[in-house]
């Protein structure tokens, strides 16, 4: 359930690093089905018993995002090497109440979920008396609730010694440089603190605030696409009584967010079938693979994160400077074209003939399936890049 364009509340700034291969956690209760997920996504045999705390070590695996338009443009370019966007997916032990205090399996879960750009957000909406739920019985809310609460709670506790020592330097030590980050910090705990609010969900920050936010890398500043875990009957039939409080939760506490239904029991039926046989049985169920469909719609979140040619978001300068830190520097202008018009025209005179070809400056902010040849000027180095 992807917003529709044009609708819905304002999306909170982008926070995170930025590259072509973006890792992505697996978090959620234990015994939810985040392992029997991670498999199905990477091709992986890691362990999904049904007990709690099956998964201990994070496992990890690399997939390459289906993208359409990237095929498109290696086909018609021929590039002599190709960097298709990865995603590297880290199934993670379950959380539970308490965690960020060292209940479960402890603290380890911080510096797993610390070293992902984003966050898989896996909830259990599927009933099966046999699945032991460690909260007792079904309610996706509630769970979504809880590790809300435990990531904000961990920020929190991280905070502290990042205020410490900035008004150790900053105020008593009179570092004026660093004034401003002390002063943000205390914004920042403000937030998670008194409005027991995630970073993510405060639409205000400013470009500075960004900065210094993007330094540390909060746990409630990762995107997050929430997966709903349905039963197999539930997945085919798009229906399921969590699946509306779901989206009213999301929508109310972290607007823009994506919530994406899937079957793990579907997926882990279909894994020991022959592809012929999977297509035949998604045809007859009429139904489509809620993995592909995941996929697809997580590049639509965490593509501009992600994406050699697609920084959704980031001004022009900036996407350069991805590329490489002499095209932002020495940036001059920004030649744009969109894929849809490059595809429709046929080639690139084709789009400059029909007007659709524009010149952009400093302040023009990248939009999806936006290809960008950048001017730049610095000594010493090449002329133009094309991306
Ligand atoms: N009925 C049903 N069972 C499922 C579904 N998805 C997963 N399971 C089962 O639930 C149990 C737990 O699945 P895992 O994938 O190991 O769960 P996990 O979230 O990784 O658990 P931890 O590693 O303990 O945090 C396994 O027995 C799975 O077969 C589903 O959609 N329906
Ligand atoms: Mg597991």
């Amino acid at each position: 359930m992807p917003p529709k364009k044009g609708e819905g509340p304002k999306q909170p700034p982008l926070i995170g690093r930025f590259g072509t291969s973006l890792k992505i956690g697996i978090v959620g209760l234990p015994n939810v089905g985040k392992s029997t997920f991670f498999n199905v996504l990477t091709k992986s045999q890691a362990a999904a018993e049904n007990f709690p705390f099956c998964t201990i070590d994070p496992n990890e695996s690399r997939v390459p995002i289906p993208d359409e338009r990237y095929d498109y443009l290696c086909t018609f370019h021929k590039p002599l090497s190709k960097v298709p966007a990865f995603l590297n997916v880290v199934d993670i032990a379950g959380l539970v109440k308490g965690a960020h205090a060292g209940q479960g399996l402890g603290n380890a879960f911080l510096s797993h979920i610390s070293a992902c750009d984003g966050i898989f957000h896996m909830t259990r909406a599927f009933e099966d008396e046999d699945i032991i739920h460690v909260e007792g019985n079904v309610d996706p809310v509630r769970d979504i609730e809880i590790i809300h609460e435990e990531l904000r709670l961990k920020d929190e506790e991280s905070l502290g010694p990042i205020i410490d020592k900035l008004e150790k330097t900053a105020v008593r030590g009179g570092d004026k440089k660093l004034k401003p980050e002390y002063d943000i910090m205390l914004k920042v705990k403000n937030w998670i603190s008194e409005e027991k609010k995630h970073v993510r969900f405060y639409n205000d920050w400013n470009e500075k605030e960004i900065d210094v936010l993007n330094k540390y890398l909060f746990l409630t500043s990762k995107p997050m696409i929430y997966l709903v875990n349905l039963s197999e009957k539930d997945y085919i039939r798009k229906k399921n009584k969590w699946l509306i409080k779901i989206k009213e939760w999301v929508d109310a506490h972290d607007p823009g967010a994506m919530v994406i239904p899937v079957s793990g029991g579907l997926e882990a039926k279909l894994q020991d079938m022959t592809d012929e046989e999977k297509d035949k049985y998604c045809e007859e169920a009429k139904t489509q693979r809620s993995l592909r469909r995941a996929m697809q719609l997580c590049k639509t979140q965490f593509g501009y994160l992600s994406h050699n040619e697609v920084w959704k978001g980031s001004k022009a300068p900036q996407a350069a400077g991805k590329i490489h830190t002499d095209f932002e520097k020495g940036f001059i202008m920004a030649e744009v074209m969109k894929f849809q018009d490059f595809k429709e025209e046929g080639t690139e005179n084709a789009v400059k003939a029909a007007g659709k070809y524009r010149q952009l400056g400093r302040n023009y902010i990248v939009e999806d399936g936006d290809i960008i040849f950048f001017k730049f000027n610095t000594p010493n180095a090449p002329k133009a890049a094309k991306k």
